[in-house]
């Protein structure tokens, strides 16, 4: 039987061990997940003010053998292992387990809103992610990534502890097209850089990776029929570097890297502008017969395809055909824009032609929206980037509009006056101007049923390397994909800015060279 003074110095004992427990915690203990700074914003979240945490023993169980959600849980540990140095093995397992693991299931997630729906539930006990595709589940792994401390994104073991507030997310994208574009054109990128980028847009769960493969300054995917294109179309860009192109096995590595973050690629051919590179490799495709010299200025609007000869539609044919092949995805973009020196009465039978052949190769027809000039075949996409006048032709033909508009979402506009990189044509684009705006009230007569999403282009006449591309990408990229995934009503700059501030921290970890916009209250590491 211990006495009176015993029991006051085990008590005292008892709150010292507490306190020390807590002040070794070294970090804040999350227990408030409606204060964590998610991007894009989820629907819906509620906190139960508690946390689980991650442990050298927590495994990561997957409901059933679908080899598919198996490689969406080693995606999910191969993200948490580097940085926590858990071992976080990836185990099947017939029925929801109890305890101390990531659950990831099929079983639904509690409210079917689309495909990429997900529903996050989060005890002492149990991480459960769960979802009716395996696309919902792979953007839930996203939300739990950045419910975790930013320092999870270090490339190297890190001291935790790594907890994660309790609670639950209920979640699902409010349009289906969320995407950016890599003009790999004016300067060439190598297969590494666009991983990366396609990186970038999974961690903000977009879901389009558009890439514009030829230009005047290069043509960049390999067409076998038509050799010359990527050995001489290919071979410089702007400024006169040596180019390069993605031979076709190139390109499917990129079209199931893609994939595998449940992200389509949409090829764009350029034409009938912009084709300098391919009338610089065959001379047939020039009206008079003389091949082209190669071109590494910047101008645009110089260049036609011969819009009246029969050999420039054979050669569509055969560039769309093997294209279409190497594509998963349900789309190619023929481009259209800026055809300056194509007279009017040559351009609309041309679109509705390359149309025609797009459709008989089975994929839908995305193009700028000078298409609208043409007629548009039922499942085409106009993408509104300059001309408000034909997205709403192309609306008025029936046509969904995809939402690029230059003077918000153009990622190689500078940011101000002062940066270095990029162009000013269409204004400057700083972090709040990029991010607030409404797609669905931007252009009149233009509402949310019209739009199929939104989509942030990176043309590159001034943009050289990864670097450059980090630099134009962060921190606006984050804003197009919450534009594309938050509805209007529940967002706004000032709110934004404050989550996007607690982002610079995992810019940081992931080694992205961010624009440290003066706007954004950016927070310091712990
Ligand atoms: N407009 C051109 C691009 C590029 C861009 C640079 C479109 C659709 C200006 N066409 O944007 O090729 O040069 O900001």
């Amino acid at each position: 039987m211990i006495n009176k003074r015993q029991s006051q110095a085990l008590r005292a004992l008892i709150v010292i061990f507490v306190l020390i427990v807590l002040v070794s915690c070294g970090q804040k203990t999350p227990s408030d997940l409606s204060k964590e700074s998610i991007i894009p914003k989820p629907v819906s979240v509620t906190t139960t003010g508690e946390y689980f945490t991650l442990r050298p023993g927590t495994d990561i169980s997957v409901q059933g053998e679908s080899e598919e959600v198996l490689k969406i849980g080693q995606y999910l540990a191969d993200r948490l292992k580097p940085s926590t140095g858990f071992k976080l093995n990836v185990k099947a397992t017939a029925k929801e387990p109890k305890r101390g693991v990531i659950y990831l299931t099929l079983s639904g997630s509690g409210q079917n809103s689309g495909d990429e729906s997900y529903e996050l539930i989060v005890t002492r006990k149990l991480v459960k992610l769960s979802a009716t595709t395996p696309a919902g589940l792979f953007r839930g792994v996203q939300t739990i990534a950045q419910i975790l401390p930013a320092g999870i994104e270090l490339p190297a073991k890190q001291e935790g502890p790594w907890k994660i507030a309790t609670g639950t997310i209920n979640d699902y994208p409010n349009y289906s097209y969320r995407g950016a574009m890599l003009d790999v054109s004016r300067h060439f990128f190598g297969v590494d850089d666009v991983k990366r980028f396609t990186d970038f847009l999974a961690y903000y769960k977009m879901n389009v990776l558009h890439l514009h493969l030829s230009d005047d300054q290069g043509w960049r995917i390999e067409i076998k029929s038509w050799p010359n294109l990527t050995i001489h179309g290919g071979s410089t860009q702007v400024g006169g570097g040596k180019g390069g192109f993605y031979t076709q096995e190139q390109y499917t590595d990129i079209v199931q890297y893609a994939k595998d973050h449940y992200i389509t690629v949409v090829p764009e051919i350029d034409m009938p502008g912009h084709t300098n590179a391919a009338l610089a490799s065959s001379a047939e495709l020039n009206c008079d017969g003389k091949a082209r010299e190669l071109y590494t200025g910047t101008d645009v609007g110089f260049s036609t395809l011969c819009t009246g000869n029969e050999i420039t539609y054979k050669f569509i044919d055969d560039v769309i055909r093997e294209l279409a092949s190497l594509t998963p995805g349900p789309y190619i973009h023929i481009g259209g824009d800026e055809s300056h020196v194509t007279k009017t009465e040559d351009y609309i039978p041309f679109i509705n032609r390359v149309q025609e052949i797009v459709v008989a190769h089975g994929k839908q027809v995305i193009g700028w929206d000078e298409i609208a000039l043409a007629s548009l075949k039922p499942n085409t996409i106009a993408q509104c980037w300059a001309n408000e006048k034909n997205a709403n032709a192309a609306v008025s033909q029936g046509a969904k509009i995809l939402m690029s508009p230059a003077r918000k979402a153009y990622l190689d506009m500078q940011y101000d006056r002062s940066t270095k990189l990029g162009l000013h044509w269409a204004g400057y684009i700083e972090v709040d101007v990029g991010y607030n705006w409404d797609p669905a009230t931007f252009i009149s007569g233009i509402s949310k049923d019209n739009i199929v999403g939104i989509e942030a282009p990176l043309w590159t006449e001034t943009i050289t390397n990864i670097d450059e591309i980090e630099y134009m990408v962060f921190p606006r990229l984050p804003g197009y994909a919450e534009i594309g995934w938050t509805p209007a009503a529940s967002r706004n700059w000032e709110e934004y800015m404050t989550r996007l501030g607690k982002h610079g921290e995992r810019f940081k970890a992931m080694g992205i060279d961010y624009y440290q916009s003066k706007l954004v209250p950016w927070s310091e590491a712990k």
